[in-house]
């Protein structure tokens, strides 16, 4: 029997709660060079006891337990699964990787439950260190490598950056493609063609793993790989989980004519990219990328108010993000908005409930402003501000009160979604919460939501009918100013809780002057 090799992705949500299930291109990228004749290579992304069981007839063989973990809930099920095995196996090493332990690793180090930290890019290291731990050999050389020994903490010098073009495609064989498709509304495959990104923004995770660092595959590649990737799953949607995938033009320009000449024919979702690149982009590209099949690009615009882009660095202006919006709305390209609330100013706390008052107001005035612009597809992803572990921003959080966790099970206890920051007051807290109920309400189509859940074609007719008329329903009302803030709220808290996980929400009718009137009466 070979050897075998145990890779866990804990789900990030908690037991029983809906969680996403995404293709594992982390996962996937380590065992690209993995020798798959000598090991058995065994994945798993199940809640903590399924996952526990699926690993029990290989743990005899285990030559290792590989764990990839953001920072949250993540770490507690990777834990719970490590712990079991160490039970099971004392001797078994117990590997972990990604984002939170990169942030991390030393803190990350000092759990019982972890043997070794591969700090960043996994695709050369960890093949060597299978092949060290199957020979029983020392792993104390090795670069991108975080360690104990003799009880002693070890960090190795990073390891260079792999140039991804060298690697082999990502071996999607691994992973039952099929059976998640099954989860899709589409045939939604999972890529990415680039790491990093080359912008500084102070509060970005990125920056952790990648260091600023924008490393990609060629069109070439790009190309070669989809058409492969075509013929065997007849995906029609590719979701790009790039940091930022138009960073070079010209190679965007080169992918679309590739995706046009061999006629690959799919639908490219939810694309990262930022304004003050694409501001810049010209109207041929980007009726190209149209033509090859670019729908819908997600931008960070994060907010309105100056002062909030400066506080975190951001590249983009405000101007920039408008010009970004109208050129990609030009070519039917929709966008995602995503906005924060809460920036951490260099301010005495006296200062920054104002501060913030004013943020909200700016940020407020420019989702209005985009909303005006809007096409169908558009939708607004509404954030309050959550420090991340590892930031360049940190220092400035550790000033204004932010304390973080200082072991993994409580960096596990974290979600990055609600968690509040000690510089946001509660009133300040309360008025966002106001100000996103009625975004949700004015921006909301809840059809798109439902029709995730929607089994059959049937009832997603019936799901968009509804949804339709409600909303129009409501947005006359509105607009003939018959419905009242408490009704508005009402109908609001419906559709939240209808919906029950709200991500997405599109504009259905411009309520620029409605909205400020709406706005005053929360704030006054
Ligand atoms: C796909 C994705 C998800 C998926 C889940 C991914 C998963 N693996 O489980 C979903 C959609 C569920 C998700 C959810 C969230 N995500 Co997310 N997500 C991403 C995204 C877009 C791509 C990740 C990816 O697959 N990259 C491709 C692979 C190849 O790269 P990689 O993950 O970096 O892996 C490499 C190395 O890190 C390393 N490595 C990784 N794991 C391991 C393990 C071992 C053992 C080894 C040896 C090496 C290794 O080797 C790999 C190959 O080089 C990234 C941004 C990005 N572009 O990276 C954000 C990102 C990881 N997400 C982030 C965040 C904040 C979230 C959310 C909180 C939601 C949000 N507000 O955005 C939630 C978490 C919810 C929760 N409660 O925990 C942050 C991470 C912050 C942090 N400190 O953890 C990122 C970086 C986005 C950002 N810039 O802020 N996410
Ligand atoms: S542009 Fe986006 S991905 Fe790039 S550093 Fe800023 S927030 Fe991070």
């Amino acid at each position: 029997m070979k050897p075998s090799i145990l890779l866990y992705n804990p789900p990030s949500a908690v037991e029983g709660e809906p969680w996403i299930i995404p293709i594992l291109l982390n996962i996937l990228s380590i065992c690209s060079l993995v020798d798959e004749n000598k090991y058995d290579i065994k994945i798993i992304q199940d809640f903590p006891k399924i996952a526990l069981g699926k690993m029990i007839k290989q743990l005899p063989q285990a030559v290792c337990l590989a764990i990839s973990t953001m920072t949250g809930n993540q770490i507690l099920n990777g834990l719970y699964v490590a712990k079991e095995i160490r039970k099971l196996r004392p001797e078994l090493p117990l590997i972990w990787g990604g984002y939170h332990p990169t942030a991390l690793p030393e803190e990350t180090l000092k759990n019982e439950n972890v043997d070794i930290v591969i700090r960043g890019y996994g695709e050369i290291v960890f093949p060597k260190i299978v092949d060290r731990l199957a020979n029983h050999q020392d792993i104390g050389d090795l670069l991108g490598v975080s360690f104990k020994k003799n009880g002693k903490i070890f960090h190795n010098q990073d390891e260079e950056v792999p140039d991804l073009n060298s690697l082999p495609i990502l071996p999607f064989h691994f992973f039952d493609v099929e059976e998640f498709f099954k989860n899709t509304n589409s045939r939604t495959l999972h890529y990415i063609s680039s790491r990093g990104c080359p912008h500084q923004c102070g509060f970005c995770a990125d920056f952790v793993v990648y260091k600023r660092r924008w490393n990609a595959l060629s069109a070439d590649r790009v190309i070669s790989d989809l058409e492969f990737l075509k013929k065997r799953y007849n995906f029609n949607v590719v979701r790009f989980y790039d940091s930022n995938l138009f960073v070079d033009e010209q190679r965007i320009r080169e992918i679309c004519w590739g995706v046009l000449e061999k006629r690959l024919n799919f639908q490219w979702l939810k694309c990262n990219g930022d304004a003050f690149i694409l501001a810049n982009y010209q109207n041929e590209t980007l009726e190209l990328m149209s033509k090859a099949g670019v729908s819908n690009i997600l931008i960070g615009m994060e907010s309105g108010y100056v002062p909030a882009l400066e506080c975190i660095n951001k590249k983009a202006t405000i101007k920039e993000n408008l010009e970004a919006v109208k050129k990609l709305h030009k070519f039917g390209i929709s966008i995602g908005f995503s906005f924060i609330f809460g920036f951490p100013y260099d301010l005495p706390p006296e200062k920054m409930e104002e501060e913030h008052l004013k943020e909200l107001k700016a940020t407020m005035q420019a989702i209005a402003d985009f909303s005006c612009e809007y096409i169908e597809g558009d939708y607004y992803l509404l954030f309050i501000f959550t420090p991340y572990p590892g930031v360049r921003l940190t220092p400035r959080y550790q000033q204004l009160g932010w304390m973080p966790p200082n072991n993994l099970q409580e960096w596990g206890k974290i979600n990055l979604n609600t968690q509040s920051s000690p510089w946001i007051s509660k009133k300040s807290l309360k008025t966002y919460g106001q100000c996103l109920k009625i975004n949700w309400f004015l921006m909301h189509k809840l059809s798109r939501n439902v029709l995730r859940g929607a089994k059959s074609a049937y009832f997603k007719k019936i799901a968009i009918f509804v949804d339709n008329l409600a909303v129009n329903f409501l947005s006359k009302r509105i607009k003939q100013g018959k419905l009242g803030l408490p009704i508005l709220l009402e109908a609001v808290k419906f559709y939240y809780s209808a919906k029950g996980r709200v991500q997405t929400a599109g504009v259905e009718t411009v309520f620029k002057s409605l909205y400020g009137k709406l706005f005053a009466r929360i704030t006054k």
